[in-house]
């Protein structure tokens, strides 16, 4: 079996892996030969030409180092600034500083010029996230004839967003050197082949790029999931049910509504206790009744979309505490910092309501995370958001249009008021598509369309066409 190279920005860590991306693509090696490749998490005064390899819990890591100002424009400028708020729709905050691209455009060389010489022939190499998407070209015009997939772990914008990202044109003529593009549903998969279809006739840079020519490249849908049994067994170990007992202990009677995200602007967080404020004011008989609890430690604090996010966050806690709490009841608990897997596993448990309500999510892990860990005789009720990708999986859900706060208010409604046999055909459902869904099909499927045993075509010949269509 050919060996298995996965890069993505950063390399795991020590410790138990905090997602269950880095637990699966950690198993997935752990089955073949290769290494996990990319950023080692430090910044030095000159980039690192060559990597250093390590090995952290039986995972054999190859990370190298970049410079402050690299990382900078690479990470929170390009990166997080450009592609994340393009690629969720929400142009309104992308900050658009055009020299971001050249520092995205170095780390990407860096990277390709430190993993090239690590590469056998015949290593399949394995792409993941926005931050890397020239990755194959680089590799490519440095003359790797490896097979290489990309997934995209965020949605894949519209068109006319696309069209706002500086060097959009390149992008996607990078993408178009992956073998294999994976997608997270196939709303994203009819948003790249409508730009496929009609590409925008020129490129800003001045330097008008042939149209980009996807017939080498395949895309698909490939939804990543959970692993549902681990989070169902976990959901109920002395860990987990610490946690439950710690919370239930002044819950008493009160039904949990859960929240647990990440804090970014694209999770629709102030509009969900928006959502859960009008539940309060409109049905007077839930207070007392209900508890909201909103799990979301801070992620990309250094850039001022989020720290704006974060304070407006902030402000509706802060309203709905102040309209709503009595000297010996609280409406709402905010909790900013994160926890690890098995006190999740416990809160998603013991909450009759999941809310997960993002405004734009390529898949949404705590969506399938909160179905595994149910109780089977008595699960929860989960309410989502249909612009998640996960919608596509999860139709037995409560679908909300997050942006309407009055409709998120009335599914809560119904899921606080849904009889147990209601709540139970629908867990089911879910629950058989999270198991449908898991992460280990996920890594398998993808890497099955990566390297099919008959692939039918050589690696010489694919290069020849390479070669053919780059001039
Ligand atoms: P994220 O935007 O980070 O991921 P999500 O899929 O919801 O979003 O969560 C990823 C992981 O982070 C989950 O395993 C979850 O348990 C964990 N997590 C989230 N909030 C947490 C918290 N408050 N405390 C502790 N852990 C927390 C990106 C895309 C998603 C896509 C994933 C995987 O934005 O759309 O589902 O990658 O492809």
């Amino acid at each position: 079996m050919s060996r298995l190279i996965v890069v993505s920005n950063r390399t795991p860590g020590k410790g138990p892996a905090a997602g269950g991306l880095a637990v699966a693509l950690r198993k997935t090696l752990s089955e073949r030969d290769g290494f996990w490749f990319g950023w080692s998490g430090k910044l030095a005064d000159e980039p690192s030409q060559t990597a250093q390899f390590e090995d952290i819990d039986g995972l054999t890591i190859a990370h190298i180092d970049l410079t402050r100002s690299d990382h900078h424009a690479y990470y929170a400028g390009f990166s997080n600034s450009i592609l994340w708020p393009s690629f969720h729709l929400r142009l309104d905050l992308a900050t658009i500083e055009g020299h971001w691209y050249e520092g995205y455009r170095a780390v990407n060389q860096q990277f390709a010029r430190a993993l090239l010489p690590l590469l056998q022939p015949d290593d399949v190499i394995w792409v993941h996230d926005y931050h890397l998407i020239p990755l194959a070209n680089e590799l490519r015009s440095l003359g790797a004839r490896n097979r290489i997939g990309f997934y995209l772990h965020i949605p894949f914008p519209t068109t006319d967003a696309l069209y706002a990202i500086p060097h959009h044109n390149e992008l996607m003529r990078d993408l178009s050197r992956y073998d294999l593009v994976g997608l997270q549903a196939n709303r994203d998969v009819a948003a790249f082949t409508e730009f496929a279809d009609h590409q925008s006739p020129s490129s800003l840079s001045g330097s008008p790029l042939r149209s980009v020519d996807f017939t080498r490249s395949e895309t698909s849908a490939f939804p990543i999931g959970s692993d549902p049994e681990a989070f169902a067994r976990l959901a109920v170990t002395p860990a987990a049910t610490k946690m439950v007992h710690r919370v239930q202990r002044n819950l008493r009677e009160q039904k949990l509504i859960l929240g647990v995200d990440r804090l970014d602007y694209s999770k629709g967080l102030p509009q969900r206790i928006e959502a859960y404020e009008k539940l309060l004011a409109n049905d007077p008989r839930f207070r007392r009744n209900v508890h909201m609890m909103q799990v979301a430690p801070p992620s990309r604090d250094t850039i001022k979309e989020y720290q704006e996010t974060s304070d407006a966050l902030d402000a509706v806690c802060g309203r709905v505490m102040g309209r709503f709490s009595e000297p010996d009841w609280q409406p709402l608990t905010y909790v900013k910092r994160a926890y690890g897997q098995p006190s999740l596993a416990g809160l998603y448990r013991l909450a009759k309501v999941g809310l997960v309500t993002p405004l734009r999510d390529g898949m949404n892990l705590v969506a399938h995370e909160f179905v595994a860990s149910q109780d089977p005789a008595d699960p929860g009720v989960l309410i989502l958001s249909r612009f998640a990708g996960a919608a596509e999986i999860f139709p037995e859900a409560i679908q909300v249009n997050p942006f309407d706060t009055d409709e998120t208010s009335e599914a809560l409604r119904m899921a606080l008021d849904m009889p147990l046999d209601e709540r139970i055909t629908r867990w089911t459902a879910l629950m058989a598509a999270a198991r449908r869904h898991s992460v280990d099909n996920w890594a398998s499927s993808f890497l099955e369309r990566l390297v099919p045993d008959t692939s039918g075509q050589s690696s010489a010949s694919r290069d020849m066409l390479y070669l053919a269509s780059t001039g």
